[in-house]
């Protein structure tokens, strides 16, 4: 079956909505196809993923052309942005039309893209489902972001899941205002309706109020991260419209970060609703998922999804049969929703993966009935913020490049709204030193704007260890 099979079969129904404009699924099928013929030949493009219907179409475009897109965050700072230009090397860049592009990209040949279209041009041929589909990139604890190679079979296979686990269908209509340059927004938020030929309206970004009167319209199901499950429970708690649209919705989908207990219960409280969480990672799309029919427990992420292979390993690697809903292990997955790899880094690929399974690095426990509840992760060093995955180490090599900064140490301290927020302990040189408004700054020149501190502790001194290592954990 093709990856977005409606292309072949176009309705008049509607396909997305961004804010005033929307097209139904046979102007997508024309402008895309359109657009697909000008990129046959492409090794590889960017796209400049803002939250708009030209994102939108440029993608499907890239799909049917069969050529790699890599969506890119326009709000990257410059060395962010110069990295992933850099290791993708794409040939060209869309945008939508009237878009300036940074420095970085100007080398780039560029396409703009075009809503208008005439004739009807063919559907092109479809691509091998092992061919590679999209390069996201990710971040690790050190070092820049890595390009997580996925296959259009993954893509398929994991859409298919989410749809059986959540009974979702032609007749769903999803609200987000995720953005769509990650898995979260992009795959399951924007390709998963198309693929499935239901209706997405996007919010263009983020709104309690925007949320709030598509649910009360035509919206069955919202996808978000706890930042945002946390901003709609203080609404839903003061105003009775908010509570009633939530509580109207067929399911609220949670995922990417951990919802609290307390904003889950809030929730409830408020609307009625149960939100339905979810968990997976870049590399291995979405893994596990409670299901529609399912139990609905707080601070559980359910069983894992009917085409995944999931195990429990201890510290040895030593595979742990128990579900007794305490004993911990670290997540691994195997089969059709995994990525190809990471681009051009057959190290850290061949450090991720053993015997065809992936270690995620997320540490669970398993009840007798196979709902997995997180625990945490591996690595410390991985500040989870607004449902965003930042390195500490990239922050901490940014701020040490400003003059005014002679140690640092990064750490994600807890945050009510954020889940965790950055912050920066900085041992400061020169005089004056650096206000914290001009080192957060530094940062989002160089990074993008959630990568920032939220918090500069200015110390006299880092604690560290024998071998000079910084203890974050004494930082706190
Ligand atoms: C703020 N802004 C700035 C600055 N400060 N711009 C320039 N310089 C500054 N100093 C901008 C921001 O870019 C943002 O713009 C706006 O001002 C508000 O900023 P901020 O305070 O950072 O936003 P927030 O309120 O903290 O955002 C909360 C949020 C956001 C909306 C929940 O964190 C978010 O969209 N999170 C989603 C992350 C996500 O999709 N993760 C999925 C990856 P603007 O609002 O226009 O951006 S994980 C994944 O895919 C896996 C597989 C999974 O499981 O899902
Ligand atoms: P990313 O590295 O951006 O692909 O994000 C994947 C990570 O998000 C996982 O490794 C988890 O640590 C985290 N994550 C995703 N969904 C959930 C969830 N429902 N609960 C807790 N953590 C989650």
């Amino acid at each position: 079956m093709a990856l977005l099979p409606i292309l072949h079969q176009p309705t008049d129904a509607e396909a997305v909505r961004f804010g005033q404009r929307s097209v139904t699924y046979w102007e997508l099928r024309v402008v895309a196809a359109a657009l697909a013929r000008q990129l046959s030949g492409a090794r590889r493009v960017a796209i400049w993923a803002q939250p708009t219907l030209e994102t939108c179409v440029a993608m499907v475009a890239a799909l049917a052309a069969g050529v790699p897109a890599v969506p890119v965050n326009p709000k990257l700072g410059t060395r962010e942005l110069q990295h992933v230009i850099a290791d993708s090397n794409p040939d060209l860049v869309l945008t939508a039309p009237h878009v300036t592009l940074p420095e970085s990209l100007r080398a780039v040949p560029r396409l703009r893209v075009d809503l208008q279209a005439d004739g009807v041009p063919a559907i092109l041929a479809e691509p091998d489902p092992e061919s590679p589909a999209l390069i996201i990139y990710t971040s690790g604890t050190t070092g820049p972001p890595k390009g997580v190679v996925l296959p259009r079979r993954a893509l398929a296979a994991d859409i298919d899941a989410l749809a059986a686990a959540w009974g979702w269908t032609a007749q769903d209509v999803l609200v987000h205002g995720l953005p769509l340059f990650h898995v979260h927004g992009l795959v399951l938020g924007m390709l998963g309706p198309l693929r499935l030929g239901s209706a997405l309206h996007h919010l263009g970004s983020f709104s309690v109020d925007g949320t709030a009167r598509e649910l009360a319209g035509s919206a069955t199901m919202l996808f978000g991260v706890p930042t945002m499950y946390h901003r709609l429970a203080e609404a839903a708690e003061q105003d009775r419209r908010v509570a009633g649209a939530l509580g109207r919705a067929r399911l609220l989908i949670s995922g990417s970060a951990a919802l609290s207990v307390a904003d889950h219960r809030r929730i409830v409280a408020a609307t009625g609703q149960h939100v339905v969480q979810r968990y997976g990672m870049t590399e291995s799309l979405i893994t596990c998922a409670v299901r529609a029919e399912g139990q609905r427990r707080p601070g559980t992420v359910g069983p894992p999804l009917d085409a995944v292979a999931l195990r429990l390993v201890d510290d040895h690697g030593e595979i742990l049969e128990i579900s007794d809903d305490d004993t911990v292990g670290e997540i691994e997955v195997a089969g059709p929703t995994l990525f190809l790899g990471y681009l051009n880094r057959p190290d850290a690929t061949a450090e991720a993966m053993h015997d065809g399974w992936f270690r995620t690095g997320d540490v669970a426990t398993r009840s007798p009935d196979g709902y997995l509840r997180l625990i945490g992760r591996r690595a410390t060093d991985l500040i989870s913020s607004g449902g965003y995955k930042i390195g500490a180490g990239e922050i901490e090599e940014a701020l040490l490049e400003h003059p005014g900064v002679a140690e640092v140490a990064v750490t994600g301290e807890p945050d009510p709204d954020l889940g965790e927020r950055v912050v920066a302990w900085v041992v400061a040189a020169g005089d004056p030193p650096p206000t914290a408004e001009e080192l957060t700054e530094h940062v989002v020149g160089l990074l993008a704007p959630h990568k920032r501190p939220r918090l500069v502790h200015y110390v006299p001194a880092l604690p560290r260890n024998e071998m000079g290592k910084v203890r974050k954990a004494e930082l706190r």
